[in-house]
């Protein structure tokens, strides 16, 4: 280029042309899942193994939700032996203790969950939330999901979200089930009503969590913590083999309906 360097605008149109080529395939997927934490990567996963176009919208910058807070801080978290066969597709170590549970290092199931998921062809976003879902009627049902840049809405400013077609929606947001209290505030007609979590009651938050992972109204289905807030059941701190045990949950649930 006349001997000048231009890396600068080479660096520009390489970031612009590969992000749009991206964009340009989200407009309609598959599975949108909303919360890259421990429920969601999983599910990511599973449903890209199976085939299934998957994207994850993380509002954050980083994946990983609660897991990356470990238990108060400290950097390892439990796991019980139900959930070991998948710490082992993720090829997560973890150390058996005296009783019947195992512990992870917080950090490395973060990355390991968000590796994999994306090494299964599932697409992380990051900085982009998740402010409301389309709905159609006749039958009543969801279809996708408006999204905006998360800066821009810490912003206040009023700027017009964008709008994902796809034939699942998971809510995956953890305690505040952010999806299913849109839904429920803005389409009453789906007759979705979150209870809110209760305190603390671990062995039987565990239970309840992977028993009521499922679909909640066509097209929207709930994982995680979610699924906790959605129905009323007790919370269970740095436990999270029901988190990944309902992440696998729903996948199987989506592959079947999607069939
Ligand atoms: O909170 P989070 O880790 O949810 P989870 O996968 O796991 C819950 C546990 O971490 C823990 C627990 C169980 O042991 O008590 O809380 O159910 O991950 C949820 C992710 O969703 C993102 C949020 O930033 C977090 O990373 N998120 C929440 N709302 C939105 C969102 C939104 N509206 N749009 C995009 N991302």
């Amino acid at each position: 280029m006349n001997g000048e360097d231009f890396l600068e605008q080479r660096i520009t149109r390489l970031i612009i042309e590969h992000s749009m080529k991206d964009w340009v395939s989200f407009t309609n997927v598959d599975v949108v899942i909303v919360g890259a934490g421990p429920a969601g990567l999983t599910a990511a996963k599973y449903l890209a193994d199976a085939g299934l176009k998957t994207v994850v919208f993380e509002r954050r910058l980083s994946f990983g939700g609660g897991l990356g807070g470990g238990g108060m801080l400290f950097h390892k978290i439990v796991v019980e032996k139900e959930a070991i066969e998948i710490l082992k597709d993720f090829n997560v170590k973890y150390y058996k203790t005296d009783e019947d549970l195992f512990v992870v290092d917080s950090f490395e199931l973060m990355a390991k969950l968000a590796a994999r998921a994306i090494d299964s062809g599932a697409k992380i976003i990051h900085g982009v939330t998740v402010d409301d879902v389309i709905y159609r009627t006749d039958p009543l049902r969801i279809v996708g999901v408006a999204i905006q840049w998360t800066p821009v809405i810490m912003s206040g400013l009023h700027v017009d979200p964008l709008f994902i077609y796809s034939k699942a929606v998971v809510d995956a947001t953890g305690h505040d089930a952010e999806v299913l209290s849109i839904a429920s505030r803005k389409i009453p007609e789906l007759e979705i009503q979150p209870l809110g979590e209760k305190s603390a009651y671990a062995s039987l938050a565990e239970k309840s969590v992977i028993e009521n992972t499922g679909k909640v109204v066509p097209g929207l289905y709930v994982t995680g913590m979610a699924v906790a807030t959605l129905y009323g059941t007790p919370r269970m701190g740095p436990i999270f083999g029901g988190m990944i045990i309902s992440g696998k949950k729903i996948a199987k649930i989506i592959i079947d309906d999607l069939k």
